[in-house]
Parts: structure tokens; C-alpha cells; sequence
């Protein structure tokens, strides 16, 4: 189809297509809509023109080698009798679909390494003193975890005292350990020992504790080149150690280190959706996902020669937001606006305001450069690993050296290019408040309180029956399937049957433009225990816990549940499911497999790629229950996603004897209801 017969298609001349109909958020269809009238092409429109391949989706084709692609669907009404089906090499659909999933998961797990990698790099300038724009800020969480990378916090006196050690010598031995995971070739990766005790061992007694970060992710594309592992059991126990190396590895050391870097979050108030858009202000969205570069951005804005120029260019300020996971790690940190999620990036654009998009790896659509080019708007690329080829973008190399010089250039490039708006601007009105910043430290905190800091009340309260379980609900948006409605339907269905809500990612942005991330949502949305302990904690039944490398938060926050007591031994022993309702990332499929082997129910919604071959499927919906205490689902309706999740659940808690406490205090609520109707 040409570009012509697609924009004819979507102008409702052959597709009866509304902008209603792909999206459940009022902003992001009035810019759907803006864009049509302009005749600009957005994903939307090639998600109508373009379908996928029929035999991708099943993840049965292979193209590992030049003598395919092999591509073996699965027949109509599935195999009859043995399945036959082969590749050249005579690699089977199980075989083809594991190599597949596992080259994802190898990905998406370098993506978040790669990432974290970056973080421990300028942790160590910072801790040496060779960079003057980063500083060791949060010195108690780097205490906190000092120990786990092996590095002593105090040191015996020549009497025998025992004396605190040097902050500076902490930090550079805690920033020489962190970088020496990635490329460690034995032993293993040493944030793996946070897990629970038992499912330590369990990965233990598997053989699938990581041994590097990198060395898992290479050991799986080396697995899966032609010709080599050709057992999908086998494949999968690589996806099990690059995907713990991932969670509790690469990700869980990105988040420690920033938070050490930059202040570990704490519950803070903030706006969400397109409305945070200013017109007259300079706009300076930053897209992507890693905090070096937006956080020296935030510093820079502040900059009072920086809020004069654009003074003198005619704006009233600057107005820095965010669009995918570098929002959730700015808001986090610093209240700043999220301005979208990932299917917004182009829409932020179309409202003719934005005066510069800055990015720097990770679901950046090529595309925001072709939309860009209908405005003034100007794409600064940031980072050497990602640059655009399409368009018009500019290219700012951001090095750890000089963050702050090189954020000022960014800055002032924006602020530049204020005076050149070619497009009236019109920004959608919405906008919603939200509160975030739920690190698992600031819930043990606003559990407890300074003194008694635990999760212990959680705990209690979901043995009472008040809290029904936890869902982690994370991932993307994906333009197969309407924007955020699978996010908010199994979001509201969890609250609403009393299930607690942690989330990350592009769900928790979803989650924020539809208010649920404030504590009044407690009292509309949710059954009547969760909206009872929200409103006595004053926290929001939906749990904001940072950007998708900040998983490794919510599996810290299990580990913790777990130590609290009485609710079993492991993760797996636990009343709580993980979600992806709307995934499209391969990072997601890396987080889905590190929560499945630590002992999480996961179910995602859209599809997965292994319908093609019913064997490998089974291993994962099924068998993995068995090795794991964890199993893959893919639920595509978010409703039934939702009450499966609050199935396994009920199931967990019949298994720990509590499912008779909350009939009980159920009865209590509804009669006590009863008599305040009376
Ligand atoms: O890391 S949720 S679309 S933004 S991949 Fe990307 Fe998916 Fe959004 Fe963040 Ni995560």
C-alpha cells in the first residue's frame, strides 16, 4: 500500500475507523483526529494498513539462517497425529518458537543491561571524582546496599571499636563491584542472593543462578544460532539465567545506582496527560529512558539564564515533561509532568507545542522524526547507541564528562527554536493528578512510619482479608490492541475485588491519566477493604514504583513481603499475579520470564509468540508451575485477564489457609454497610 492509499484508508473513506475506537483517552484521540486533518501518518494509521505476519505472531518462523526463512504454521484445528513440521536443518516449531522467544528475552535483557551498565559507569566517574556534574547523593541507601555487593561499611579501630568507613571509598568499591557483574565469567551475580532464601536455592539446586549479566546474554545467541541447542526445555533454562540476570541483576543494580546517584523516590505530586503541555511556554519533552541525560536536563532548565532567554524569546517559561519511562523516573524524582506514553510520542508532537523532543534509547519510534517535520519541532538524538536516519533530528552526543554542558546545549537549542511554532498550537485539555514515587522503601516507610518501618501491615492486612493479594500490573502500549483500555479494565478490576495494584512502565502512565494513581481513587474504584486501607495509610490503591528497569523494585517489594512473615516462605507462596496487559516490547518479555521464575503467576495480554507451537507453550502455561511455582498466561480479553489473576490468587490463599479470614471480614464490611443503610 502506498502512503496515499493509506492515508485515503484512514480517512474513513475505506476504513470506518474512529478515532475513538483505537484509543480510550480523550487527549490522544483529539491529536488521532488533528493529525488525520493534517494528513499525518501516525502508528495508528499502519496499524490499520498493515497486519502482521500470520506466521510471526506464532513464533514458528525462522530466519536464523540463509536457507530459510522456515516458516512453519501451525495447520488449521492444530496437528493431527505426530507433528511433522520441519526447517531445513530439521529444526522443529517447538525449536523455532524457543529460539525465537529466547533471542527476545537475550533483548530485552541487554536492553536493560545495557542501561544499567551506563548508570554503573558514571556511578564510578561519580564515586572517583572524575565527573563534576554527578554526585554520591543518597548516602544511606548506599549503605543499605554496600553488603550486597561485598564491600565492608565499618572497619575495627585499633581498640577494638568498630568506626564507620570512608563514604568516598564505599562508593568506589560499591561502583567496582556493580560494573564487575556484567562482565563477571564465574560464580554469580551477587544481588541474586535478595531473593528469598528458598528460591535462592531453588536456582540453586536448577543450575540457573546467572553466572555475569553479559555472559547469559551471549551464552543465548549463541544457543540459538544454527545448529546448536535444540532442546526448547534447554533454550528456556538460558532464558532462566539472562532473564534473573536481568531482574535481579542488571536492572535491580540500574535502580540502585540511581537511586544512590540521583535520591531514592518518595511519594510526590504530579499531573499526567498531553494538558501538561503549556502553550506559551517553551515545551521540552525527553523521551526514552535513562536518567543520566534527563536529570542533568532538569538541572539545566533551572538554570535562571536559561529561564531568560526563554523569557526573551517570548515564552512565559520552560516546561519540561516526559514521554515513556524517562517520565516515570523524572516524576519520580522530581514531580515533573508526564506528558505521555509510548503510543503518545508522535501525538505530543502533533499538538504543534513541543519545541524539542530529546531522546535517548528505547522505544523511540523512528516516526517522531517524519511527524516533526510537519511542525517546527526539532528530535534531538542524545546518545551514540541511537540515532535517526529519518527526518530532520539533530544529534547532541551526551557524554558522562560534560552532562551538564552538553544538557545546556540541549536546553538552549529548545528554547531557540520556540519563536519558530509553524502550526497553530492546540493542546488537549487533559490533564490528571496523580501521586508517585512509591520506591519499596517509601511503602515499607508509609506502612510503619520511621519507627516501626515494615511491611508487616501489608501483611496483616491481606491476611485479614482487607487486601485480597498484589497484582504488578507493567508494560507497554501496543497499537494491535485499543491504547489503554486492556491497562485500565484489568487495573480497575484488580482494585476493585480488593487486589492492590503495583505498576511501572506505560501502565502506570496509563493508570495516572485515569486518576487512579491518587488516594480519592480508594473510594470509587475499589472493593470496600482496599479502599479501607488506603484511606487509613493515605496512600492510592495503584502504587506508582518507578520506569521498567525499576521491576527490580517490585520484586524487592515481594522479597520484603515475604520476609515480613505469614504469608509463606517464597514469592511463590504469595496471593499476588503480574501483568502486561497491552506488552509490545522484547524488554517485556524478559521481565514476564524473571517474574515467572521467581515464582509469579504472569499473564499478558495482546498474544505471544508461541501459539505455532504447542509443545513450548505448554512447557510455559503449564510446566514451568511445577519447576517454578510461576507459569506464563496470555489472556487476551482484560477482563477474564483479570479475574484469572484474582483466580490464582483466591488459589494462594486457600493454600495458606487465609481464604476463611477474608469471607469473614467481607461479611463484616457488607453487614456493617447494612447497618449504616439501616
Ligand atoms: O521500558 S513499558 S513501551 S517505555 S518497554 Fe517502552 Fe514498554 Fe513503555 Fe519503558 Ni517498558
Amino acid at each position: 500500500m502506498t502512503t496515499e492509499e493509506v492515508k485515503k484508508a484512514v480517512k474513513k473513506e475505506k476504513a470506518p475507523v474512529r478515532a475513538q475506537d483505537l484509543t480510550v483517552d480523550p487527549a490522544s484521540a483529539q491529536m488521532i483526529e488533528r493529525a488525520w486533518d493534517l494528513e499525518i501518518e501516525t502508528i495508528f494509521d499502519r496499524a490499520q494498513s498493515m497486519k502482521p505476519c500470520n506466521i510471526g505472531v506464532q513464533g514458528t518462523c525462522c530466519k536464523n539462517c540463509s536457507q530459510g526463512p522456515c516458516r512453519l504454521p501451525l495447520p488449521k484445528g492444530g496437528v493431527e497425529g505426530k507433528d511433522t513440521r520441519k526447517g531445513l536443518c530439521g529444526a522443529t516449531a517447538e525449536t523455532i518458537a524457543a529460539r525465537n522467544f529466547a533471542r527476545m528475552v537475550a533483548a530485552g535483557a541487554a536492553a536493560h543491561s545495557d542501561h544499567g551498565r551506563g548508570v554503573a559507569e558514571t556511578f564510578l566517574a561519580a564515586a572517583r571524582k572524575e565527573t563534576h556534574d554527578y554526585h554520591i547523593r543518597d548516602t544511606k541507601k548506599l549503605l543499605e546496599i554496600a553488603p550486597d555487593f561485598g564491600v565492608e561499611i565499618t572497619v575495627q579501630g585499633e581498640n577494638g571499636e568498630v568506626l564507620d568507613r570512608d563514604i568516598d571509598e564505599i562508593a568506589v568499591e560499591v561502583g567496582e563491584a556493580a560494573l564487575a557483574q556484567w562482565g563477571q565469567q564465574q560464580g554469580e551475580v551477587c544481588t541474586a542472593k535478595r531473593a528469598p532464601a528458598p528460591r535462592y536455592e531453588l536456582w540453586k539446586k536448577l543450575g540457573v543462578l546467572p553466572r555475569g549479566i553479559d555472559r547469559e546474554i551471549v551464552e543465548i545467541m549463541h544457543r540459538t544460532h544454527i545448529g546448536v541447542d535444540q532442546h526448547y526445555e534447554n533454550i528456556l533454562e538460558q532464558c532462566s539465567r539472562a532473564a534473573i540476570g536481568d531482574g535481579w541483576g542488571g536492572s535491580m543494580i540500574a535502580t540502585d545506582l540511581q537511586d544512590v546517584l540521583f535520591g531514592c523516590p518518595y511519594p510526590v505530586k504530579s499531573t499526567a496527560n498531553l494538558g501538561v503541555l503549556k502553550a506559551d511556554h517553551v515545551n521540552i519533552v525527553i523521551h526514552g529512558h535513562e536518567p543520566l541525560l534527563s536529570e542533568m536536563i532538569v538541572q539545566a532548565a533551572e538554570l535562571p539564564e536559561m529561564v531568560e532567554l526563554a523569557k526573551s524569546k517570548g515564552a512565559h517559561g520552560i516546561q519540561l515533561s516526559g514521554i515513556c519511562c524517562t517520565a516515570n523516573e523524572l516524576l519520580m524524582r522530581h514531580g515533573i509532568p508526564l506528558c505521555g506514553d509510548f503510543l503518545q510520542q508522535e501525538l505530543a508532537i502533533v499538538t504543534g507545542a513541543v519545541d524539542a523532543m530529546v531522546v535517548d534509547v528505547q522505544c523511540i519510534m523512528e516516526n517522531i522524526a517524519n511527524v516533526a517535520q510537519c511542525f517546527h519541532t526539532k528530535v534531538i538524538t542524545t546518545n551514540p547507541r541511537a540515532k535517526i536516519a529519518s527526518g530532520d533530528t539533530i544529534h547532541i552526543e551526551f557524554d558522562e564528562h560534560t552532562a551538564f554542558e552538553d544538557a545546556k546545549k540541549i536546553v538552549r537549542t529548545g528554547i531557540e527554536n520556540f519563536p519558530n511554532r509553524s502550526k497553530p498550537v492546540i493542546i488537549p485539555d487533559e490533564k490528571s493528578d496523580l501521586v508517585a514515587g512509591f520506591s519499596y522503601e517509601a511503602i515499607n516507610y508509609h506502612l510503619g512510619g520511621t519507627f516501626r518501618a515494615s511491611y508487616a501491615p501489608l501483611n496483616d492486612n491481606i491476611i485479614n482479608g482487607r487486601i485480597r493479594g498484589i497484582g504488578g500490573v507493567v508494560g507497554c502500549n501496543n497499537a494491535r490492541t485499543v491504547h489503554n483500555e486492556g491497562h485500565l479494565t484489568v487495573v480497575k478490576e484488580l482494585i476493585k475485588h480488593d487486589v492492590i495494584v503495583l505498576t511501572t512502565g506505560c501502565n502506570a502512565i496509563a493508570c495516572a491519566k485515569a486518576g487512579l494513581l491518587t488516594p480519592e481513587a480508594a473510594k470509587v474504584f475499589c472493593g470496600p477493604g482496599l479502599a479501607e486501607v488506603c484511606e487509613t495509610v493515605g496512600i492510592p490503591p495503584v502504587l506508582h514504583m518507578g520506569s521498567c528497569v525499576d521491576n527490580s523494585r517490585i520484586l524487592m517489594a515481594a522479597a520484603e513481603v515475604v520476609k515480613a512473615g505469614g504469608l509463606g516462605n517464597d514469592i511463590s507462596d504469595l496471593p499476588a499475579a503480574g501483568s502486561a496487559p497491552e506488552w509490545m516490547s522484547e524488554k517485556a518479555i524478559s521481565i514476564g520470564h524473571y517474574f515467572v521464575v521467581s515464582g509469579v503467576y504472569t499473564v499478558f495480554g495482546v498474544t505471544l509468540p508461541v501459539s505455532g507451537a504447542p509443545v513450548f507453550e505448554n512447557h510455559l502455561y503449564k510446566e514451568l508451575e511445577n519447576i517454578y511455582g510461576g507459569m506464563w498466561d496470555l489472556v487476551v480479553d482484560p477482563y477474564e485477564h483479570a479475574q484469572k489473576m484474582i483466580a490464582h490468587i483466591d488459589k494462594k490463599r486457600k493454600a495458606l489457609g487465609i481464604d476463611k479470614a477474608r469471607e469473614r471480614v467481607l461479611f463484616d464490611m457488607a453487614a456493617r454497610r447494612d447497618l449504616e443503610a439501616a
